[in-house]
């Protein structure tokens, strides 16, 4: 299991509905990405308004990080994005926005100073099976959220086909384990997935975050978020505080 990060307790996607979607799908007018390049002038969706300014030098540091969200259908990948970003258990309200990429920004602390962090969080909205628009979903991927239904343990087998395809696109990149709907009964555990992940891709994500999670009830859902953004920032090179 991760250790959960303490990141500014204030920010992050307001809860209600009118107000989350305002800030969390406004675009940055300029900001440094990932790997440190100027984003244009749209942000994470085309219908997006531009209106926050650039930032200035007293002003946080900010970067995008895009982040994919991995898994069998019906496993909770949709719910978990609408109750991360929107506050909100409702997979359909997400469906009907007509988007797949989402957005909420992590403030964390860095030894340089105060770092805000969007992440861009791509869904596949209910195309899991067709192979052909993968290559644009996964390519420049930061960081991905394994999703598997704890209720189902086929979708705990599907786990390794995920992190193979993304591999072949991606290498080696930052994962966090989710295993979803965690307010109903259990087919299988944590420790059963870190068991499967020692033997997947040479052990290489063995180390990675293991967590319980629920969109229902919202348990560890932040967490989860925090502890990818945490994973992409290290892979950068960049530390928390
Ligand atoms: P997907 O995006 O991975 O395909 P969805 O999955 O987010 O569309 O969710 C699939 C179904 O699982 C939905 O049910 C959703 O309500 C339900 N679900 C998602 N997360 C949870 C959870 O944490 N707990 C419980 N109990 N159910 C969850 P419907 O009936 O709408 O198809
Ligand atoms: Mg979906």
């Amino acid at each position: 299991m991760g250790t959960p990060i303490h990141l500014s307790p204030h920010v992050g996607a307001s809860p209600s509905f009118s107000s989350a979607v305002g800030p969390s799908l406004t675009a940055l007018a300029v900001v440094i990405s990932m790997e440190g390049r100027v984003e244009g002038e749209r942000g994470d969706h085309p219908s997006a308004p531009v209106s926050e300014p650039p930032s200035t030098s007293e002003s946080p540091r900010r970067l995008i990080a895009k982040v994919i969200l991995l898994g069998d259908g019906a496993v909770g990948k949709t719910s978990l994005i609408s109750r991360y970003v929107f506050s909100m258990f409702d997979p359909h309200y997400v469906e009907t926005l007509g988007t797949n990429v989402t957005a909420r920004q992590e403030r964390v602390e860095t030894p340089e100073g105060t770092l805000d962090v969007r992440l861009q969080i791509w869904d596949v909205i209910g195309q899991e099976r067709f192979d052909s628009i993968y290559m644009a979903y996964y390519q420049e991927a930061d960081g991905a959220l394994l999703v598997c239904d704890g209720t189902r343990r086929e979708t705990l087998d599907g786990i390794s086909g995920w992190l193979h395809s993304a591999e072949v696109i991606l290498g080696k990149f930052p994962a966090v384990f989710a295993i979803n709907k965690s307010d109903l009964p259990p087919a299988f555990l944590a420790k059963d997935v870190e068991g499967r992940l020692r033997e997947i891709s040479h052990g290489q994500f063995a180390g990675s975050p293991v967590y319980s999670v629920s969109a229902r009830t919202g348990e560890n859902v932040r967490t989860v978020f925090q502890e990818l953004t945490r994973a992409v920032l290290e892979r950068r090179g960049i530390r928390l505080v």
